[in-house]
């Protein structure tokens, strides 16, 4: 969906002048049979810190659709390490979002105490902005990994000001283990969307 972003923010704003303010979500990354652009950045795949061996569209879960992204992870514990996708995005004024979520999925047979968080690189400085704290992920089951974009929001490392949502430059998401658990194995991505 993404080469449609623009067509399809024209129409939310359409739509929702005529449902009168009612919130509305769009999907802008769902991996219908493509990665849609994202990848692992090469400063993560040389860093003793990171670990995400492939990344591909997959079948085998899906929260949006018929597909996700599968990350074949590769976390070896005893150390923090993170599993790191991102994607430039095409539309770079948010103002109109407050929200933006993920859905994760972890196999059956993944551990307990794995996490998720987002990163944004935003601004003419291209800022690094974590969220304020990773968010656990649950094994045989999708985590709704939800942010807020307000200005104010307490989610990120520093307080976003007007300026925020108006230069978002990157989406980045994050898997990790902090010192454990170790995990060699997939987690899927999917249903990448911002809210009104
Ligand atoms: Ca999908």
């Amino acid at each position: 969906m993404t080469q449609a972003w623009q067509r399809i923010i024209i129409g939310l704003i359409v739509s929702c002048a005529a449902a009168a303010a009612q919130a509305s979500e769009l999907v802008i990354y769902g991996f219908e049979g493509n990665a849609e652009g994202w990848s692992v950045p090469d400063w993560a795949k040389t860093s003793a810190d990171y670990g995400v061996t492939e990344i591909a569209p997959s079948t085998t879960q899906a929260k949006e659709g018929a597909s996700a992204l599968e990350l074949r992870v590769d976390l070896p514990g005893g150390q923090w390490s993170g599993a790191y996708i991102e994607r430039q995005v095409e539309v770079t004024d948010w103002t109109p979002f407050s929200r933006l979520v993920v859905s994760i999925y972890l196999p059956d047979d993944a551990p307990t105490g794995l996490t998720g968080r987002f990163i944004l690189t935003v601004g003419e400085g291209w800022t690094w902005t974590e969220m304020n704290r990773a968010l656990p992920l649950s094994p045989g089951e999708w985590t709704e990994l939800a942010v807020n974009l307000k200005p104010g929001s307490m989610d990120w490392k520093f307080f976003p000001d007007e300026e925020f949502r108006k230069s978002v430059r990157k989406i980045g998401i994050r898997i990790e283990s902090d010192k454990e658990p170790a995990y060699h194995g997939s987690v899927f991505v999917d249903n990448v969307r911002v809210m009104e």
